[in-house]
């Protein structure tokens, strides 16, 4: 006996990754629902690599009584009105909008670091999922501040275009077709060119000068692994497609060297690491595209500060960053709470 599930805002980048990845991981699925806006309504959308054909259904008109869990992919807006009304429902909802993470009575889950978290779900009967950038930087973060705490994080991104969905990708594609002929340039999506060059904005600014793309790795962070963590973030947008990448600069408490940093990131669950110190020993973001681990790479000591460490950590945005985490939460509420069978 397996589960009920919907999938909310499966026709965009993530949704669409979230149904491939719960065809893959085999999720015991009794039944499988896309839902999506009314635009969407009645066109069909494969599960995963199943041949299984899904007609979405309309959000407007989705009862999700019945269903256990639905992963949620819509974006603030959308998220706003139908998951309180899908949690009221009796179905636990996992969101990846940004919209409840940083709600003290909802759990902030990122299954590899703060698993026991997963358990205050019950007040809300919904559980956010991380951003992206910040997912991939807590798996490689949680078992070196397990062995010598972190006092401060600097890190920089250098995150893909697909992050601000399918449309970022056709303007990265647009535009490097419109310089190879010749044509005009004209930024929509981001605020300047994106094809051949980096743009150090990601989301909207702050009163601090900051963004909310930064702030969110801020406080992220610290409510998933530990809230005395400082996190210094400066967040940009490269033209990749998929995968980000993040410079990530660590001061910890306690003496900890780069073998040792190596030999623990070898073991942590959700890490790779491939850090050969020769021409091509690391991992850079189109090899990770489509995997699902956090790739580690570049560990060395920084010696200007004390008991200082700097790596380079990359990962597939859509899958770690977003869907990935997301099933793997249903999982861990599976295991934990919902038991089938
Ligand atoms: C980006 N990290 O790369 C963003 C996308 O808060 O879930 C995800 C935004 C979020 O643009």
């Amino acid at each position: 006996m397996g589960y009920r599930v919907a999938v909310v805002g499966a026709t965009g980048n993530v949704g669409r990754e979230m149904l491939n990845i719960l065809a893959e991981r085999e999720f015991p699925c009794d039944e499988i629902a896309a839902v999506a806006s009314p635009r969407s309504t009645g066109t069909e959308i494969e599960f995963g690599e199943t041949g299984k054909m899904l007609k979405v259904k309309n959000i407007e008109h989705f009862d999700f009584t019945g269903y256990d869990i639905a992963l949620f992919a819509a974006g603030s807006g959308p998220t706003k009105i139908y998951a309180p009304k899908a949690a009221s429902q009796g179905c636990v909802v996992i969101d990846n909008s940004s919209l409840y993470r940083m709600e003290p009575d909802i759990p902030l889950i990122v299954p590899e670091v703060n698993p026991d978290a997963i358990d205050g779900y019950t007040k809300r009967n919904i559980i956010a999922n991380p951003n992206c950038s910040t997912a991939q930087m807590v798996v490689a973060l949680q078992p070196l501040h397990e062995k010598a705490k972190i006092k401060r994080v600097v890190v920089s991104t250098y995150q893909s275009v697909s992050g601000a969905g399918k449309a970022g990708m056709d303007e990265l594609f647009e535009q490097s077709r419109a310089i190879f002929v010749g044509d005009p340039v004209e930024p929509s999506k981001f605020t300047k060119q994106i094809a051949f060059n980096v743009i150090p904005h990601i989301d909207v600014f702050l009163d601090d000068g900051s963004t909310k793309e930064e702030w969110k790795m801020v406080v992220e962070t610290k409510k998933i692994m530990d809230p005395s963590i400082k996190v210094q973030a400066t967040c940009v947008r490269v033209p990749v497609f998929v995968g980000h990448a993040e410079s990530i600069t660590l001061e910890f408490e306690d003496e900890i060297s780069a073998e040792e940093a190596q030999d623990i990131l070898r073991e942590a669950p959700g890490c790779m690491l491939v850090d050969k110190r020769e021409d091509g020993g690391y991992v850079t973001p189109v090899e990770c595209v489509g995997d699902s681990a956090t790739y580690i790479s570049r560990v060395r000591e920084d010696p200007t500060v004390e008991n200082g460490l700097a790596l380079w950590c990359v990962s597939d945005n859509l899958r770690k960053g977003a869907a990935l985490n997301a099933v793997q939460i249903a999982e861990l509420l599976g295991r934990r709470h919902l038991k089938k069978g």
